[in-house]
């Protein structure tokens, strides 16, 4: 347990911009008590190396996945496609969630946020679906899997918030499930129960619970009413997360159901205010980026899976001119680096654009400062935890950049180091240390279980990559 209390930083990213000579101090619950700009430093503190940056929220993840990342990219891996798509790598990809056991999900997790930490998210928002034996039983403990991540969350050091999937149906309209969703299948009954059941349990762990209506696909109108008032009782403000308008094929089949485009349908039918993250909206209309701005709640944007698995792109250009709130995901682990998804996302824009610099603001001209910025305060926000960045009543979740590394060394300004670091520096990670909650979990780049639990995870990848079909 480290016991240090304040860190002392000479550039540091507040919500405002840039400070300098920032003195932080948190208490026992890692919480900012202090954070005082132009500050001499006190004897004792401990100095950063290098800038200092808020740590990323992670708003998308679905954990298991990490173990088959770049096991996809060959043409005609599942023989019944007419071409490769999104569709195609999910038949693949129901194999691996078909077969992964709550140990191998354990360590591959355990690993994974460990991966995370050292690639500056400090925290994670888990989209859970898988829940059920691999036959498709319960489990004696419904829990067992959802426990896996909680402990994997501790293990590693990382904030969570812990959002279990409701997945009822294979498509609109009430579509029957397939063998492949057996063991993510659950009454809105059995998924309230599962909630009660977690609560305690992320209490414990200082995680934060909320729900996930997988789809508009798999959650059909009565059930998703049921389960969102069922979770208003339990949290009237806890975090809800969907997947909505990630495919073509999603916007087509909802329009042949409804009438309607899904983000629309959503609007229409459901209290989308600001607890919610719509996870991709990739495919919205004018008045669709205006209403969901509007609503208040948080695009979810994943780069580089929406990049691997040819969804489309979002366009941020719109979304920021309705006032909308966003935030960064891994989701499918292809990229885990919160660097890398930030020069991901400005770049879809400079190719759709034609333009440069898409994702400055006129009071933050610097991209990769604006990016920190805002994609922090929307991660903040669809966490329904107090990570939103370097300000009293937030956790100290930190990042120091390495001043002496390579790509940052000389550097004129903690700006330029910033930018060096998103746009420069991918691959050869700038990152120094990293703080959650006051607990230094990554120091001079290395978290102290990273060879652990890695050695455990290419053992669990080895078990299940045998097992999956
Ligand atoms: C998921 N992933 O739940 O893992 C989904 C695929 C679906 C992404 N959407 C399944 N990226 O959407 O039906
Ligand atoms: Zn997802």
């Amino acid at each position: 347990m480290n016991r240090t209390r304040s860190l002392f930083a000479e550039h540091a990213l507040l919500p405002g911009g840039w400070a300098r000579d920032v003195l932080l101090e948190w208490d026992d619950q890692g919480c900012l008590s202090i954070v005082r700009p132009d500050s001499p430093a006190p004897a004792g503190t401990t100095v950063a190396a290098g800038p200092l940056l808020p740590g990323m929220p992670n708003l998308h993840s679905h954990a298991f996945q990490r173990a088959f990342a770049g096991l996809t990219e060959y043409r005609g891996q599942n023989p019944g496609a007419e071409h490769d798509s999104f569709w195609s790598w999910r038949t693949l990809m129901y194999r691996f969630a078909g077969a992964v056991t709550p140990d191998q999900l354990r360590d591959i997790a355990t690993a994974l946020y460990v991966e995370m930490l050292e690639a500056g998210y400090t925290s994670v928002c888990e989209f859970h679906y898988v829940h059920h034996e691999r036959d498709g039983w319960h489990y004696a403990d419904d829990a067992t899997l959802s426990s896996c991540l909680v402990e994997a969350a501790s293990r590693a050091g990382i904030g969570l918030t812990l959002l279990p999937v409701l997945y009822q149906t294979s498509g609109f309209g009430g579509l029957a499930p397939t063998e492949g969703h057996r063991r993510f299948i659950r009454s809105t009954d059995d998924m309230l129960h599962l909630l009660e059941r977690l609560k305690p349990l992320c209490e414990r762990h200082g995680a934060r619970l909320g729900l996930a209506p997988h789809s508009l696909r798999a959650v059909p109108p009565d059930a998703l009413t049921q389960a969102l008032r069922g979770l208003h009782a339990i949290d009237p403000t806890a975090p809800i997360h969907i997947h909505i308008a990630e495919q073509t094929g999603e916007v087509d089949a909802c329009l042949a159901w409804s009438g309607q485009r899904p983000v629309q349908w959503l609007l229409d039918h459901a209290p989308v205010d600001k607890r919610w993250c719509l996870v991709h909206a990739t495919h919205m209309t004018a008045i669709e980026y205006q209403g969901a701005a509007r609503s208040g709640a948080v695009a979810g944007i994943c780069p580089s899976t929406e990049a691997n698995l040819g969804d489309g792109i979002f366009d941020m250009t719109e979304w920021r001119s309705q006032g909308g709130h966003w935030g960064i995901g891994s989701d499918s682990h292809a990229c885990v680096n919160a660097a890398e998804e930030l020069m991901l996302l400005e770049y879809s824009q400079r190719l759709s654009t034609r333009q440069r610099n898409v994702l400055a603001r006129d009071s933050e001209r610097d991209v990769a400062t604006a990016m920190t910025l805002d994609a922090v305060f929307g991660g903040a926000q669809a966490s329904g935890r107090a990570v939103a960045g370097l300000a009293v009543g937030q956790q100290a979740d930190c990042i120091v950049l390495d001043a002496q590394h390579a790509l940052l060394r000389q550097l004129p300004t903690p700006q330029a180091m910033l930018s060096a670091h998103v746009f420069a520096s991918h691959r050869r990670s700038a990152i120094h240390n990293v703080w959650v909650g006051g607990q230094l979990r990554v120091r001079e780049g290395v978290h102290p279980l990273a060879e652990q639990t890695t050695g455990a995870f290419i053992a669990a990848r080895r078990a299940l990559l045998s097992t999956t079909p």
